[in-house]
């Protein structure tokens, strides 16, 4: 059994190659939670979504969220009525929405909700939030604070950020699925998603940052920085934001004291010896997922 500490389009990209090249029923991810927000009186957790939608062969690629062949016809109406729609939801993405914010109003738990719903899709491996509790990832920035889809949607994460806070994560529990899938596990693996808004809001649950310590040695991570970019999103300039090297280095010295192996872009080979110093094993390959015959190359080497 593997477990991947994951966000959202690159975890989702390399646990459908991890699926691709090992039985799916043995991988488990502990997906963030931070980013989840309530519009419309319904609940939306865009991790888990594009982790299912994507295990499930139904994600849209061009946006890199939401379902494929999506349609807008209710946002349309909506707007029309004068209701928000800058966060857009298609129609097809709607019903799992539904779904979900119905079953959370009778007592179901966020982890049962998920496994419906990746079970009703045909998702063979298992995906937990991190928690149950409400944990929100939120912007100190040049124009206020920001909740997270202001700063990424609303804001196309084009302002200056100051700090960032993962709210209600000191009083959060990390659930039992989560904790057993962590210490059970014969491998942790850290998906190349953005260190400081996707992967740090899951560490930030009491408990998790420990067991990761003490794994150390088995756990791997996937650099997100390309030649000191992400392929998507924020990550580069974020980091460089909150004072650390805009490079792999500044993502391996994020991590520091959680990973025993570092895989690394070719891109990057001249930083290998530079991360080896930092006492941890590196492995240089191709980790840009577009392909998929790259992408099972990177899951192998991620397993070997
Ligand atoms: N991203 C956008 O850039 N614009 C949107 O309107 C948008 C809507 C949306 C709806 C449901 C969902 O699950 C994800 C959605 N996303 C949208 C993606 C999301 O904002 C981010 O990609 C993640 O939160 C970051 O991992």
């Amino acid at each position: 059994m593997i477990t991947v500490l994951s966000g959202g389009v690159g975890a989702a990209r390399l646990l459908r190659a991890l699926s691709d090249v090992m039985d799916p029923s043995q991988i488990t991810a502990v997906v963030n939670v931070g980013d989840d927000v309530v519009m419309h009186g319904l609940t939306i957790c865009p991790d888990l979504d594009t982790i299912i939608y994507t295990l499930a062969g139904l994600n849209n690629d061009e946006l890199g969220w939401g379902l494929s062949g999506e349609t807008w016809r209710v946002m349309r109406e909506l707007e029309a009525l004068g209701g928000e729609a800058w966060f857009q939801l298609g129609d097809r993405d709607l019903a799992t929405h539904l779904y979900r914010s119905q079953r959370l109003s009778e007592g179901a738990t966020k982890t049962e909700v998920t496994m419906e719903l990746a079970s009703r899709l045909g998702v063979a491996a298992r995906v937990l939030p991190v928690t149950n509790d409400s944990v929100a990832t939120e912007f100190v920035t040049e124009h206020g604070r920001l909740s997270f889809q202001e700063y990424f949607v609303r804001h196309h994460h084009d302002v200056v950020v100051q700090a960032i806070e993962i709210v209600g994560a000191p009083e959060a529990c990390a659930t039992p699925e989560v904790l057993s899938a962590l210490r059970d596990a014969s491998r942790l693996i850290i998906a190349p998603s953005n260190p400081l808004i996707s992967i740090d809001p899951i560490l930030r649950i009491p408990g998790v940052r420990e067991i990761v310590r003490e794994r150390r040695d088995d756990v791997v991570a996937v650099s997100p920085l390309i030649g000191g970019q992400a392929l998507k999103g924020p990550a580069a300039r974020l980091l460089g934001e909150l004072g650390y090297e805009v490079s792999t280095l500044g993502v391996v010295d994020f991590y520091e004291g959680l990973v025993g192996t570092w895989i690394i872009d070719e891109a990057d080979t001249h930083l290998a010896d530079e991360v080896r110093r930092r006492g941890v094993r590196v492995e240089v390959t191709t980790t840009i997922m577009a392909e998929a015959d790259n992408a099972q190359r990177l899951a192998k080497v991620v397993l070997s």
